[in-house]
């Protein structure tokens, strides 16, 4: 397929929010009643892998486009996202994991986004203004899932993306990317309601995948980027690239400490008022800079009113991608748009593009549509 046929297959020409609510609800009936097939091959994991080992890089390669083209037009309808369709999309996207580097290095131009929390309308809309992969390069800093009402079409189109575009759609593990935390904020319970008999299934193997996510990303060597923050535990940056695939969750360690710190007006290292890890202060970031021999850490993990906020004399932002967050917030989204040359800027997606009354009216009334 010629890249000219390629963009106009992916090209989203306007994001028209009533229509895309409006087929939005559609996914959400057809995926309740998706059809089942190849049961017994989907009740047994080794049949599973055997049948997703057989898939040569193109046919996964063709199945990701496929996937892409069902979650972006809508047509669900017509095309119900499969339970076994799922399970090879986690299957390629693991692998795909498991083969990259712990810390992924990569170079401008990237946009950084951050926590996205299920929010899938606005996903979209952050693509609709960033330019939608393969025009630009991403990369998420975790938390596809949890709290949001669309957590299985966020994370399908975020893997599906990075089956296609393995080295230019990054994705980074978020402190909801755990089974321990997904179970009580949300993407578990919606896979019980909307995946019928294999939901548990399908839980069991979004898990296995979320355990060898990559944890921390290092950009033109200058830009380092991770969910939560710092952690005392680092001493260079190959402390980073040795970090432990998978890890205890359990542990106060050093991978832990990425998924779960903050930045805090503290001296030193403190407790974290969380319950978990620790919170740092201004003078560990710029430590931090110097010890690593870097200009900037991104990080995401805490809602912050304009979408972007600096920490530290720049020496830190904090990015957060989902505006009017859960529906009670105000605040805005924010993407960290980083050029070839490492220039930083920000684009911001404002809560007035869609009032909050008006939205969370839209989003009641399509839950209680889609549970019917
Ligand atoms: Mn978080």
């Amino acid at each position: 397929m010629s890249k000219k046929q390629r963009e106009k297959v992916f090209r989203v020409p306007m994001f028209r929010r009533s229509v895309f609510w409006g087929n939005l609800k559609m996914i959400g009936k057809k995926a309740v009643s998706a059809a089942v097939s190849d049961s017994d091959v989907m009740m047994d994991e080794a049949k599973r892998r055997e049948s997703f080992e057989k898939r040569t890089d193109e046919s996964n390669q063709r199945f990701a486009e496929t996937f892409i083209k069902t979650l972006l037009s809508c047509k669900g309808v017509s095309k119900e996202v499969k339970t076994m369709d799922i399970l090879r999309l986690t299957y390629i996207c693991k692998k795909i994991f498991e083969s990259q580097n712990r810390l992924v290095e990569i170079d401008g131009p990237v946009r950084i986004c951050g926590d996205v929390h299920g929010q899938f309308p606005d996903l979209i809309r952050l693509f609709a203004q960033g330019g939608f992969p393969p025009d630009s390069n991403y990369l998420f800093l975790g938390d596809y899932v949890d709290r949001g009402q669309y957590n299985l079409e966020v994370i399908l189109l975020c893997l599906s993306f990075k089956a296609r575009y393995p080295n230019n759609f990054i994705m980074l593990r978020g402190n909801h990317e755990m089974a321990h935390i997904n179970e009580k904020y949300g993407f578990k319970e919606e896979i019980m309601t909307r995946r019928g008999d294999f939901a548990i299934i399908i839980w069991e193997e979004f898990s296995k995948m979320m355990d060898v996510m990559p944890l921390v990303a290092l950009v033109g060597g200058r830009i380092l980027c991770m969910h939560g923050g710092l952690s005392q535990h680092i001493k260079s940056l190959d402390d980073l690239r040795k970090l432990k695939c998978p890890f205890n969750t359990e542990d106060d360690c050093l991978e832990n400490d990425i998924l779960w710190s903050d930045p805090a007006k503290v001296s030193g290292w403190q407790p974290n008022p969380r319950g978990a890890s620790v919170v740092f202060g201004e003078t560990e970031v710029k430590d931090m800079c110097k010890l690593l021999d870097i200009d900037l850490i991104v990080r995401g993990h805490q809602v912050v009113q304009d979408g972007y906020e600096f920490f530290a004399g720049k020496k830190l932002v904090t990015i957060f991608s989902a505006p009017h967050y859960m529906g009670t917030f105000t605040n805005s989204a924010a993407m960290c748009k980083v050029s070839a040359g490492l220039e930083v800027s920000f684009e911001v997606l404002k809560p007035e593009d869609l009032k909050v009354e008006e939205r969370k009216m839209t989003a009641e009334t399509t839950a209680a549509e889609m549970t019917q």
